[in-house]
């Protein structure tokens, strides 16, 4: 297994986080030049000649939120689309499948920008989350325009569309339940009850089991499931125990990434992550949180109901103090540790038809920043 070393908010530097690489310097460099040749076909629609202004100021929407991520989902479609090809690798094909990565780093791009929106959020990846000076763009619309454009004669046109879809459509009921649960706690806590309100079903509660079904929905399906499910379409692989293998170890790898998210989100260094935390004063069903409400005696407990979902910046300090005196950075680590090993585990395990190289570099991609 690949030695591993915890992520401390504290030690880790940028220059360890910019040694995980997936692509090399070269494949890269093309991986960019198509999204640049891409960009040009997303805007230079015929008949649209009379919007040139509204054209440039979307280019500008498009590189601001699409290229300035990790790229790791992008990047990793196009690695696993070259393990699943065998005799199909054609420079062309290569073209193709950085195209399909370029479609979810749009996707990427168009979900976090609403999820800041939601989550009121100031900064991502270290600069201005664009809502807040401009407005959304279309990029989810995109990602369809792609796929027809490139894809349309292919014989897994319909399939990878499906794909996309379908992940998007569950991230959107991932986030639908992430932001309701917030809701619901918060309305709890002034005595009102958005059941009665709105008239739905029972709504769930703050537990370990409402946060797997948020994470594996808002974040594992489309980080992690979506860029090894496109490659392998496009790669016409066949077999559904491949594709449920993948998905099983993406719902794990996607849990881990969003506790460290969570705890990042509190203790993390704004440098290095690129963006301010939020989730205390949203009222979130953090891990951070539940993990608190599981070690605390009754007095903390009242203390950190009392605090927390509200924006005053002494109530956020309480909350922290608190997590502190719990000794939650401790908690984290130890998660972080037997989690990894559990995803080493799984990983080494899958089917040797698998790219279990692919999955141990993308695992460890993900050092800090999420995007
Ligand atoms: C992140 O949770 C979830 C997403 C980026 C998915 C968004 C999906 C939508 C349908 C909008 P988070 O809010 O904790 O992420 P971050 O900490 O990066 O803001
Ligand atoms: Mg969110
Ligand atoms: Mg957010
Ligand atoms: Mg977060």
């Amino acid at each position: 297994l690949p030695i591993f070393t915890p992520v401390r908010s504290a030690q880790v530097t940028r220059k360890t986080m910019e040694r995980q690489q997936l692509l090399t310097e070269v494949e890269r460099e093309d991986f960019l030049f198509v999204y640049h040749t891409i960009v040009k076909d997303l805007l230079d629609i015929p008949g649209m000649e009379d919007m040139e202004e509204t054209n440039l100021w979307m280019e500008k929407m498009l590189h601001y939120n699409v290229t300035h991520g990790k790229q790791i989902r992008g990047q990793v479609t196009a690695m696993a689309y070259k393990h699943f090809a065998l005799g199909k690798l054609t420079d062309e094909n290569i073209r193709l499948s950085y195209i399909l990565g370029w479609c979810t780093e749009i996707l990427n791009a168009c979900l976090v920008v609403a999820d800041d929106i939601m989550d009121e959020s100031e900064i991502r990846r270290g600069r201005q989350c664009w809502y807040k000076f401009n407005n959304l763009g279309l990029p989810a619309i995109n990602d369809a325009m792609l796929l027809n454009k490139y894809f349309k004669h292919k014989t897994y046109y319909t399939k990878t569309t499906a794909v996309m879809i379908n992940i998007t459509y569950r991230t959107l009921f991932g986030q639908s339940l992430d932001t309701r649960t917030s809701q619901e706690r918060r309305l709890e806590t002034l005595g009102l009850n958005l059941n009665e309100l709105v008239n739905v079903g029972e709504f769930r509660r703050f537990t370990m089991e409402t946060y797997t079904a948020i994470v594996k929905n808002k974040t594992s399906l489309y980080t992690y499931y979506l860029p090894f499910a496109l490659a392998m379409t496009m790669a016409e692989i066949k077999d559904p125990t491949l594709f449920q293998e993948v998905r099983n170890v993406a719902v794990l790898m996607g849990h881990f990434l969003q506790v460290r998210d969570d705890f990042l989100d509190c203790f993390g260094d704004v440098e290095l992550t690129g963006k301010i935390g939020t989730d205390i004063q949203n009222c979130k069903c953090s891990w951070l949180y539940l993990v608190a409400m599981q070690s605390c005696s009754s007095g903390q407990k009242s203390l950190l109901i009392e605090n927390y979902g509200q924006y005053e910046t002494e109530k956020i300090s309480a909350v922290k103090n608190l997590y502190n005196e719990l000794k939650l950075e401790d908690v984290y680590h130890k998660y972080e540790e037997q989690a990894y090993n559990q995803i080493c585990t799984q990983i080494q395990q899958l089917s040797d038809g698998l790219p279990k190289g692919v999955f141990f570099r993308m695992l460890h991609a993900y050092s800090l920043h999420r995007s």
